[in-house]
């Protein structure tokens, strides 16, 4: 470790004088002209993640949902997961230090982790099309290669295609090539060997409109769609030519407004879907012929694809072990209809894809989907052998439906969710259960449903348990809750500090919108009075 490059460059990358931020629900999230010492700082912490795991890791330069002017980054941990939890520690304490500090923590690091520093380190950076996000990556770069870091810049890229890629270094190439030719090549095939498998009645080609929210989705569906447009003919919108990044368009907007993006002109029953700015969450919704809107998350996705594949088991004779992980904001509805229909277990966890994967690891096939869209599939590593096996032993309908799996295992994305590969995984199960998007939709009816963000001086003054589902700070604030739940049918509400925007979050339902918008702004207001709320009492517009 060279200190004296390491004070000299650090003095380039200066941190605004008092400026605090914490490595949060996907890495850290703020203005983009905040953040220039922190990607410089997540360089160096890279290199050392490198040394330590002797495997590459990831850097992803972007802020996803949030607002074009914002910008983020995360770490990409060996398999392609989440940073692990406690480096997430070392991350805001290095992000924090003060100049003066950086070396000493730096140093401090590495020795509380062992890391050997004469160890070689790999690190692959990827970034989102935000306009600040070319300066912020080189300022990553800065750090891996002050520390002595070999690194490789993809340069554009969606945050899971980064997630496959580190995935695929790591595994030597089994899990695929680190190529995104590799990437449009391994899901393409999977996705057209389904699609053979489907036995049309009628239109025989099937076509989605994609609000791709102004975002990198845009460009990297139009590198791919050649690859299937004999099996799915695709047609963008919101493509970044034009409009501005996830403003009034984009799965965040979608799911937040409960209405179709602008942008995109709607035809009744035509299928349609959004990613958010970094595509890695999907939405899917129609317009039915009265005008209504309706939308399919997260939940319904999950209902969809458990009950898909416990239909295959059953047919391949295998009793492998499934689960299902939601958070707090999966719907009451969906939840039952898992537990009680699809007969599967189902788990909760905090808000995060970190959590909810973790806890999918636990099965042979572990399925998670947060109501707002992100969300994969995994399949254990003897789960996935077994199902390889027997795609080659059985016969007739049994091999039919070995091989569907052996398809979707390498369709589904698993290092993280995925939109890409979750609209063909989606698409192929349609299309492979004749199903329409009314038919999915009519698997069960949401529970009316809405969410609110509270503005308060500081959000960290909320402080939850259970899964996020009970507030434990400020003193008062369940209760208060408690007692306003109480007076309608079917509801349920909570309060969380979002971990990737500076608001509290609040979440109702119950049994008619009516209830849910007056619960919403009963439980917001108290909020609002209990947590040190600022500006206006916040309003439900629309
Ligand atoms: C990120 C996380 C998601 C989480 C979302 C909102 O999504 O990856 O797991 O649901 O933030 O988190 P919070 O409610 O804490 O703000 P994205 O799409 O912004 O990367």
């Amino acid at each position: 470790m060279d200190s004296n490059a390491i004070i000299k460059c650090s003095a380039l990358h200066v941190k605004p004088k008092g400026l605090t931020l914490q490595y949060g629900t996907a890495g850290f999230r703020s203005k983009a002209e905040h953040l220039d010492h922190v990607m410089f700082r997540m360089g160096l912490l890279a290199v050392l993640r490198s040394k330590q795991t002797k495997s590459t890791i990831g850097v992803m330069v972007t802020a996803s949902h949030n607002p074009e002017e914002d910008n983020g980054v995360k770490l990409i941990d060996p398999l392609g997961e989440m940073l692990a939890l406690s480096w997430e520690e070392h991350a805001t304490h290095l992000a924090n230090a003060e100049e003066q500090d950086v070396l000493r923590v730096l140093t401090d690091i590495s020795e509380r982790e062992a890391v050997n520093l004469h160890h070689d380190s790999f690190v692959v950076i990827g970034r989102d099309t935000r306009p600040s996000s070319k300066k912020l990556s080189e300022a990553v770069i800065d750090g891996v290669t002050v520390l002595g870091g070999q690194f490789h810049d993809y340069g554009l890229l969606t945050t899971p295609q980064l997630h496959y890629m580190v995935c695929c270094r790591n595994t030597n190439g089994q899990y695929g090539e680190a190529t995104l030719e590799g990437y449009y090549q391994k899901l393409s095939k999977a996705f057209v060997e389904l699609s053979k498998q489907v036995s049309y009645n009628g239109d025989g080609h099937r076509s989605l409109k994609v609000d791709c929210a102004n975002g990198i989705g845009a460009l990297k569906l139009k590198e791919m769609e050649h690859y299937f447009s004999k099996e799915l003919s695709i047609k963008l919108f919101n493509d970044g030519t034009k409009g501005k990044l996830n403003y009034l368009c984009g799965a965040d907007f979608v799911k937040s407004c409960q209405e179709p993006p602008q942008g995109m002109d709607i035809k009744s029953n035509e299928r349609c879907c959004s990613f958010d700015g970094d595509a890695d969450r999907i939405l899917y919704y129609y317009c039915d012929t009265d005008g209504h809107f309706h939308l399919i998350d997260g939940d319904k996705m999950a209902a969809l694809i458990s009950s898909f594949l416990k239909e295959l088991l059953l047919e391949i004779g295998e009793n492998l072990n499934i689960g299902v992980v939601q958070t707090a904001y999966a719907n009451g509805n969906s939840t039952r209809y898992l537990e009680e229909v699809v007969k599967v277990p189902v788990y909760c966890t905090k808000t995060g894809v970190k959590h909810l994967h973790h806890k999918a690891q636990e099965f042979d096939i572990g399925i998670y989907f947060e109501a707002n869209g992100h969300g994969t599939v995994l399949f254990s590593k003897p789960a996935e052998t077994k199902i390889r096996q027997l795609s080659k032993e059985l016969r007739g309908k049994k091999r039919n439906a070995a091989e569907i799996l052996e398809n979707i295992i390498d369709l589904f994305n698993q290092a993280a969710g995925d939109a890409i590969s979750d609209m063909l995984v989606i698409e192929a199960v349609l299309a492979l259960k004749g199903l329409t998007l009314q038919q999915w939709d009519a698997l069960y009816t949401d529970l009316p449903n809405r969410q609110l963000k509270v503005k308060v001086a500081d959000r960290y003054v909320i402080s939850t348990t259970n899964a996020e589902r009970q507030a434990i700070t400020p003193p008062g604030l369940q209760e208060a809750i408690d007692g306003l739940v109480k007076k309608y049918r079917l509801s349920r509400a909570f309060v969380r500090p979002s971990g990737t925007e500076d608001v509290v979050r609040v979440y109702a339902e119950a049994d008619s919108q009516e209830s849910v918008d007056s619960l919403l702004h009963e439980v917001s207001s108290v909020v609002f009075q209990l947590a040190g709320g600022i500006g206006e009492i916040p309003q439900l517009s629309f």
